[in-house]
């Protein structure tokens, strides 16, 4: 396989560990905290995890730990979005094990969640690894959505494990994977398995965090690789003058994306969902907000600017948020009926005739194509599929028609021109930032220590992520401890709480005592690509989201 100059170079990069894991396996022990309880719905949790709930905190402390001798045949596998750094995961926990004892085998199920059921999976080997360290995408295995969560799948899981001698699980992946990862730890233990499974916190959408997690892996790149492609846009707006460029920006629910990016590149509006569902603003709140400062900039002779659009927005418009959740009743009630239906044509007829009262109206004033795409699938875990809804263009009708009110009645005098963009998929994969490429690889190798202290039901937690890496701080937290109870796909399931932006935390207020000024006077910044070698305020700096936050 042909290789690029940068990737050959990137194999050669050596990730940093915290210090306390540089040390021989066998004399890493673990230290316990308290229980940790969740921080809601706690009777109803630990009726659903009655050997896995309350478990007590890890912090990992020099000692001795003769477990880790024993032989491991350890079960990987990648699950979910893409976030640039997975492979690094996988090399951390790779060089652990063999660390550890070379007779440890890691074997990488294919696919994602569905691998594992299915039994297909390769041997990861050092040529193997060799090949993919440092590197972005999750390609050296694949991902997938599926859940876990039938007996028949637990079964199946179960004979693939023993069929290949494997004593323990790791699963990459977000907040549905990691509460995956949670409900296959209970069934072993319920089940008297000997299998361990811990988790690794993944997701470029930033929501999987809390004290013990202060971020997930894939945010700092991903969220790096968009600001350099709206500080070009912005470059390009100030030199032509003439167009206004509405982003959208993933980050499925929580705008933590959207927030970081208007931190970096200081653009002249980001809409945040979490404000917006706490200032109780409709759509056409929204658009009156940015038509004002379209009309306050065009005034002053300045026809251009960047608005940041989060794809969660839809989803905190109070309406919607609603209309989202009586569409979701109806597609459970009627899933036959429905996935009959061919055309979109007639699956958004059919929502419409089955909808009620302010939500058939909500649903009734959308235009045609923000219908078809609230009513197309759910993923396998009852999410809309935000990626797919395009509200940038919803937002810039909206804008055009109070533009031209504005113009009749004489309070505006500008030109809107407007053209709009969806960064996703364009950050998910990017070669790992040196940062996300030492925490990735922190993640992987700690997990495996986690195992090693025979662990189940954990998630791998690296951090005093704002310090050099050698002094973080590993060990691991109770994936139950993060979870509440939410509806899905028409039924009430534990899973982890989301972390969404916080309107009293700094990097919201940060923002939000700036963006009058960025808003009157253009002050974009810069932030060009992310630099793998240099000075280290260049190279190694974390996101301005971490930075604020500890
Ligand atoms: P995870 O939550 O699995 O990490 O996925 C993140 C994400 O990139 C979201 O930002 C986005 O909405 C979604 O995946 C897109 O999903 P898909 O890759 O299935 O199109």
């Amino acid at each position: 396989m042909e290789i690029s100059p940068l990737q050959k170079a990137r194999y050669s990069y050596q990730p940093k560990l915290p210090g306390i894991l540089c040390s021989s396996i066998t004399a890493i022990e673990a230290e316990y905290g308290s229980p940790m309880e969740s921080q809601c719905d706690q009777s109803a949790i630990a009726a659903d995890f009655p050997c896995t709930y309350p478990l007590r905190s890890v912090r990992f402390k020099l000692g001795r730990n003769d477990l880790a001798q024993k032989t491991f045949t350890v079960a990987v596998i990648l699950s979910g979005g893409q976030a640039p750094g997975g492979h690094n995961v996988i090399a951390g926990l790779f060089d652990a094990c063999k660390k550890a004892n070379p007779a440890n085998r890691l074997l990488g199920f294919l696919g994602g969640p569905s691998g594992l059921v299915d039994g297909a999976y390769i041997e990861i080997t050092s040529d193997l690894i060799d090949s993919y360290r440092n590197s972005g995408g999750f390609d050296i295995i694949g991902s997938g959505r599926t859940k876990l969560e039938t007996t028949e799948q637990f079964e199946k899981v179960t004979k693939v494990c023993s069929e290949n001698g494997v004593n323990s699980i790791v699963i990459i992946g977000g907040d549905d994977s990691n509460t995956n990862a949670a409900v296959l730890a209970e069934y072993f233990r319920a089940n008297k398995i000997a299998i361990n499974v811990v988790g690794c916190p993944k997701t470029i959408d930033g929501d999987l965090k809390n004290e013990a997690i202060e971020a997930s892996f894939g945010f700092d790149t991903a969220s790096k690789t968009y600001s350099e492609l709206i500080g070009n846009i912005e470059r390009d707006a100030n030199s032509a003058k003439k167009y206004w460029h509405f982003i959208r920006l993933m980050g499925r629910s929580a705008s933590h994306i959207a927030l970081e990016c208007a931190l970096e590149t200081q653009p002249s509006i980001c809409l945040i969902g979490e404000e917006v569902e706490a200032r109780n603003m409709s759509i056409s709140d929204i658009a009156d907000y940015v038509a004002s400062i379209v009309a306050l900039r065009g005034n002053n002779g300045e026809n251009f600017g960047v608005c940041l659009v989060p794809e969660g927005l839809i989803e905190f418009v109070p309406q919607f948020k609603a209309l989202i959740l009586a569409i979701n009743d109806v597609l459970a009630a009627n899933e036959a009926a429905f996935n009959a239906l061919e055309s979109l044509d007639q699956k958004r007829s059919f929502v419409s005739a089955k909808l009620e009262g302010i939500n058939a109206e909500a649903f009734n004033s959308l235009p045609a194509f923000v219908q078809a795409q609230l009513v197309s699938d759910r993923d396998p875990h009852g999410n809309v599929q935000v990626s797919k809804i395009e509200t940038e263009k919803l937002i810039i009708d909206m804008v055009e028609t109070k533009l031209k009110a504005m113009k009749k009645a004489g309070a505006y005098n500008g030109k809107f021109s407007a053209l709009s963009h969806f960064f996703g998929y364009e950050g998910r994969c990017a070669f790992p930032s040196n940062f996300d490429a030492d925490y990735c690889y922190s993640l992987g190798y700690n997990a495996f220590l986690l195992l090693a202290n025979g662990l189940t039901g954990y998630i791998s937690s690296v951090k005093n992520l704002k310090a050099p890496a050698a002094s973080w701080i590993a060990g691991g937290i109770p994936i139950t401890s993060m979870m509440n109870m939410e509806m899905r796909n028409g039924a009430l399931k534990p899973v982890i709480k989301k972390a969404l932006v916080e309107l009293d935390g700094k990097p919201f207020k940060h923002f939000a005592a700036m963006r009058q000024a960025w808003a009157e006077k253009t002050s974009f910044t810069y932030p060009g690509a992310i630099q793998y070698w240099g000075p280290s305020e260049v190279c190694d700096r974390t996101t301005i989201t971490l930075a604020l936050e500890h």
